[in-house]
């Protein structure tokens, strides 16, 4: 099958844990509500089904607050899996505990070893490129280890800068098809996605840039009604998810899920 960058036969999600309460945050905005996070969580997956896409739902992780934010722990290419090697020392367990899930569906499974760290958050995955935002959570070396891995498979990284004060790459952006990108307009003034279109968030809507598009839906966050709609204006089909409590944690859509389609 022709590689897409927008289209996914699979995605994996994790179910939020009572930990959660202990989930990092930069600001403390007070702690999210597990029962409302839950709802939100279950109406994200049952989005991604409607898709048509298979998703793995794993358990509660207790022991990882934070692990209800999948997307770190990997980067899925279309020729292979890659374990990630999170920068915050008390996500560094989530990698390991993805592993065998990947393992089972990808004949291909790399690892970050270190000892660079790299968060798959700072890393958009578009159609011809593979752009890597150096962050807090991503150094120097973990970009370095992931571009030695990569290389040989005939992928191209370009190493972008993730704003400072913003916890991720893609907490900032998302792609939108092969040609579009929606940002907030600090990042789009950085001159990184200089070549593509840029649908930017509206003003004060900054926190919704972190949407996904998988398959034919754009899973935005919901409450952002003048960036909504921009993007049903420019053609695209979105959904909007409640997504209050993980933005105490500083985690959004993309977050939320691993989108993959498995190479065997
Ligand atoms: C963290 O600080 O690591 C979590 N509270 C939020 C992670 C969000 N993940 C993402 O943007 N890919």
């Amino acid at each position: 099958m022709p590689f897409r960058s927008t289209d996914f036969t699979h995605a994996i999600t994790r179910r939020p844990s009572a930990s959660i309460a202990a989930g990092l945050r930069a600001v403390d905005t007070g702690s999210p509500d597990l029962d409302l996070m839950l709802t939100h969580h279950a109406a994200y997956v049952a989005a991604l089904r409607q898709t048509g896409a298979a998703v793995i739902e794993l358990p509660a992780l207790d022991a990882f607050p934070d692990a209800v934010f999948v997307e770190d722990t990997a980067l899925c290419l279309p020729d292979a899996a890659i374990i990630m090697r999170p920068g915050a020392p008390t996500r560094l367990g989530e990698a390991a505990e993805m592993t065998p899930h990947l393992t089972a569906l990808y004949g291909t499974v790399l690892h970050i070893d270190g000892p660079g760290t790299i968060e798959a958050g700072d890393i958009l995955m578009c159609e011809t490129e593979i752009l890597v935002g150096r962050s807090a959570r991503t150094n120097a070396a973990g970009i370095a280890e992931l571009a030695r891995l990569i290389a040989p498979r005939g992928h191209s990284l370009r190493e972008v800068v993730t704003p400072p004060g913003v916890l991720h790459f893609k907490t900032d952006c998302s792609l939108l098809d092969a040609e579009t990108i929606l940002s907030t307009p600090r990042l789009a003034a950085s001159g990184c996605f200089d070549g593509y279109k840029v649908i930017q968030t509206a003003d004060g809507e900054e926190s919704c840039a972190n949407a996904i598009r998988f398959n034919d839906t754009v899973l935005m966050p919901a409450g952002f009604p003048a960036t909504r709609d921009r993007l049903v204006d420019a053609g695209y089909t979105v959904q909007e998810i409640g997504n209050s409590e993980c933005a105490k944690l500083d985690g959004g859509m993309s977050c939320l899920s691993l989108r993959f389609t498995p190479a065997p």
